[in-house]
């Protein structure tokens, strides 16, 4: 008897609609895993050649995140994150996510060791400022993730709600950074922290609230591989994210504005 196949993008796009983020589970296989995995800890053992530094765990007083730092955009010195970024797997939901052909903007790849702390309650396209329309994050695990060792929390239906645009400056109780923006749950809204094994993906509209506590596990790393995207119709995106990269790889030119900055990291304009 013929099994029935299920049509992943438009499961994910009912999901994306309905709620602001859906998971797609197994996107990538135990390989990929694997081969991020590796990939990832050669350039924190090597530093790919200046582009990444670390301190060590006792430079650093024994905090995780400086001796773990997160690794910024990846694709635009590594072919293997730039195969990842353009994935055509991960294109293939993109593409019905946002009705139209999706380009890179960002990678990220957070280590999260034991101990570390989590990232403050945020929208992304406070960040992105991407005109018109918005940004859509891929978040993949690397490690089994739960609560425990930090997973990520969703805050469903938000996607509806405006930017919450608060100074930056302000420090987020268990955040990454210094300058972290806390925004807090409305009322009526309840955070839900999906279980996730390797290679199982959430892709979030860029106006949903999301965060992450810190890996209270003495023994768990949560590893993660964040890649950030736009519809091809985008027209202006904060400079912080040039050049973008289509899904045959090359680059892409479009405005830049001032405004925004590097995910979860400083914004100076005031807003
Ligand atoms: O991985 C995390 O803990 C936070 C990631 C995040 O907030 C983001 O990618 O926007």
């Amino acid at each position: 008897m013929a099994t029935a196949q299920i049509d992943r993008p438009a499961a994910a796009l009912r999901e994306f609609t309905t709620r602001g983020y859906a998971v797609v589970r197994g996107l990538f296989t135990a390989d990929d895993v694997d081969v991020m995995n590796d990939h990832f800890a050669e350039i924190h053992r090597t530093g790919a050649n200046g582009r990444y530094t670390h301190m060590s765990m006792e430079e650093a007083g024994n905090d995780p995140l400086l001796a773990y730092p997160r690794i910024m955009n990846p694709h635009r010195y590594s072919s293997i994150a730039r195969d990842y970024l353009r994935d055509p797997r991960a294109a293939e939901v993109l593409r019905a996510l946002f009705g139209e052909e999706p380009l890179g903007v960002q990678s990220m790849l957070y280590f999260k060791p034991p101990g570390a702390r989590g990232q403050a309650m945020h929208q992304d396209q406070f960040y992105l400022q991407v005109r018109p329309g918005t940004c859509i994050a891929a978040w993949t695990a690397l490690d089994r993730v739960d609560r425990a060792n930090g997973g990520m929390i969703m805050v469903p239906l938000t996607h509806e709600l405006a930017i919450d645009c608060r100074k930056a400056g302000k420090e987020g109780a268990g955040s990454y950074g210094p300058n972290a923006i806390p925004v807090p749950v409305p009322e009526g809204y309840r955070g839900e922290a999906p279980e996730l094994d390797p290679g199982d993906t959430i892709f979030f509209n860029g106006s949903l609230l999301h965060g992450s506590g810190r890996n209270v596990t003495t023994d768990r790393w949560r590893r993660s591989f964040i890649c950030h995207y736009v519809g091809v119709g985008c027209e202006t995106i904060s400079e912080a994210y040039h050049p973008l990269v289509d899904m045959s790889g090359q680059d892409v030119v479009r405005a830049k504005t001032t405004d925004g900055g590097p995910c979860g990291g400083w914004v100076g304009a005031a807003h």
